[in-house]
């Protein structure tokens, strides 16, 4: 596939309502949207990084710039066999690893629809829908949030996951255990807490939940181990996971049991499918994450989640619950708790120009002025 040109936009849509989580409260989804062409085709991706570097160290400044200065123009005006050999062209570059999954992901989109394949085919999954659950955010009160609960229970979502933090814990995690006793309820700290709040951690221990995602610092695999071997519950690594090699070291030293698998957090499908790989060797299940995505983004995860070891539902739902209008021009919406992956080469999702023309806040085209990345050989 011969890399012709790129597009960079900034985008921001409005959710539906504001998403609290430990970290901040988010009102319009603000990310980057990459598109690039070739061979009269168009592959996109969004990238997951925010404006500010609050969930993980990635910022849409740093991630467009690198983009913009860097990673396009090693790339563009050249022909490239496959996804592999793309990443490895790049791999003298250390970290930013959800700025190197834009480029990525985008990628594998386009060289799909050259290939005529959905995505989730060229990437070995067995599955055409995938389960789902839904991540709450932190409400204004407790009755608010059971009866958030119950309505997607009714839905048929298969898992209720709570964003807590301290002071937002164990009596709001009792009250929809205790509203929802069959179904799975699991919790995300998004890293609020430390080995001081064990007394805390112990309590959320004792009410019966799937397991508990990142409750410590996003960057500390040693205390998660600390916890997790006086947890009953096992603990579920989010942020600290951007690499296969990380979740090998997660897994071995006992830091966590499962991971939420972030393909815009890890640098891309290759390195997801290499986590999901690890975490089957561990015989640890895992499940696709989310991060409040468009149409496309969602499209790509839901692609991601056919894979065999994806057991537990994810947080790929209904694109309805967060945008009174989408990015794209189909409908990602779930059926009794199972999104259908969407048919047709790629991600199987096509961009609504006009609606994106008018959340868009800069645009900028990248033409094929090739260039090597700094310091490796052209
Ligand atoms: O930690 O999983 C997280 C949203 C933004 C940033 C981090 C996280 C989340 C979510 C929402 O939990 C998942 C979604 O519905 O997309
Ligand atoms: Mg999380």
């Amino acid at each position: 596939m011969l890399l012709e040109r790129a597009e960079l936009r900034v985008v921001s849509l409005p959710l539906l309502k504001p998403f609290r989580t430990s970290f901040g409260e988010v009102r319009d989804k603000t990310f980057i949207l990459l598109r690039l062409f070739g061979e009269g085709l168009e592959g996109v991706a969004e990238g997951v990084m925010d404006a500010q570097p609050q969930y993980r160290e990635e910022t849409i400044s740093g991630a467009l710039a690198l983009l913009r200065e860097t990673i396009l123009p090693a790339v563009l005006g050249r022909r490239w066999n496959n996804p592999e050999e793309l990443m490895r062209h790049l791999s003298s570059l250390r970290g930013n690893r959800m700025t190197l999954a834009t480029l990525e992901m985008a990628f594998w989109d386009l060289w799909a629809r050259g290939l005529g394949l959905p995505l989730s085919t060229l990437l070995g999954g067995v599955r055409s829908e995938v389960p789902v659950g839904v991540s709450l955010g932190i409400q204004k009160s407790v009755e608010a949030t059971v009866e958030s609960a119950l309505q997607h229970a009714e839905q048929g979502y298969r898992r209720i996951k709570l964003k807590i933090q301290p002071g937002w814990d164990v009596e709001v995690v009792r009250a929809v255990k205790e509203a929802l006793p069959g179904l799975p309820v699991t919790v995300d700290a998004n890293a609020a807490y430390s080995l001081a709040d064990l007394n805390t951690l112990r309590a959320l221990d004792e009410l019966g939940l799937d397991y508990m995602e990142q409750p410590l610092a996003w960057d500390d695999l040693r205390d998660h181990a600390k916890l997790q071997a006086l947890m009953r519950t096992p603990l579920c690594l989010d942020e600290c996971i951007s690499t296969a090699q990380d979740a090998r070291k997660a897994l071995e030293t006992g830091a966590c049991r499962l991971i939420n698998i972030k393909v815009g957090r890890v640098g891309g499908h290759l390195e997801a499918r290499r986590v999901h790989d690890v975490t089957a060797a561990f015989s640890a299940p895992v499940w696709c994450g989310g991060m409040l995505e468009s149409g496309v983004g969602r499209a790509h995860n839901i692609h991601l989640a056919t894979l065999e070891n994806f057991t537990k539902p994810g947080d790929t739902s209904s694109s309805s619950r967060y945008w009174a209008r989408d990015l794209i021009h189909e409908h990602l919406e779930t059926r009794g708790g199972l999104m259908p992956v969407p048919q047709g080469p790629g991600i199987g999702v096509t961009l609504d120009l006009p609606f994106l023309d008018s959340v868009t806040r800069q645009t900028e085209e990248i033409g094929p002025v090739t260039r090597p990345v700094a310091g490796s050989p052209a």
